[in-house]
């Protein structure tokens, strides 16, 4: 009879679970322990790469990544190349990394590059070379986001990990 409880239990929790992450009801949340991640937000400045500065001398930014439910991630730069597309990556390692930002933060370290695992943001800069994006995305940024690389915009595979075209970088900190 024990095991046939602890059996039932498991799968109401996995029937919550469920219905939970349909968000269609939670009327049996109280049957399970939330989880729900405490909010915290990370800022930082972006500098110019040194393989940037000669192009870029006056490049600038700031952004700000908020972690709750989802991740909220914007930033605003200001002396790029008018007119121009970028991309925006958080990346896993330190500006201070070679190359700068490492490499691309993936949701799922297990899973490929794709732009279903991993937070992007595209800009299009005014006339001014300045510009401000943000996005919402359903992946949970976590402590292994170390930084935010600002790129050329890329051309061709997006599997490319774009090592030669970062122009700002900013290093996050994350729990
Ligand atoms: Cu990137």
């Amino acid at each position: 009879m024990k095991t046939a409880a602890i059996l039932a239990a498991a799968g109401l929790v996995l029937a919550t679970a469920a219905a939970c992450s349909n968000g269609e009801n939670d009327e049996a949340s109280d049957e399970t322990v939330e989880t729900v991640a405490s909010a915290q937000t990370a800022e930082t400045t972006l500098g110019v790469v040194a393989t940037a500065a000669e192009a870029y001398p006056d490049a600038a930014g700031r952004a700000i990544v908020t972690v709750a439910e989802t991740t909220s991630v914007g930033f605003t730069v200001t002396g790029l190349e008018p007119e121009t597309d970028y991309t925006s990556h958080l990346h896993d390692a330190s500006c201070e990394a070679d190359p700068p930002g490492g490499e691309h933060w993936l949701a799922d370290p297990e899973a490929d590059m794709s732009e279903d695992n991993e937070i992007h943001l595209h800009l299009t800069t005014d006339t001014d070379g300045a510009g401000t994006v943000s996005v919402q995305s359903d992946l949970i940024a976590d402590e292994r986001v170390k930084a935010i690389v600002v790129h050329l915009d890329a051309e061709g595979e997006h599997t490319d990990a774009m090592t030669s075209d970062r122009i700002l970088c900013g290093d996050l900190e994350l729990e």
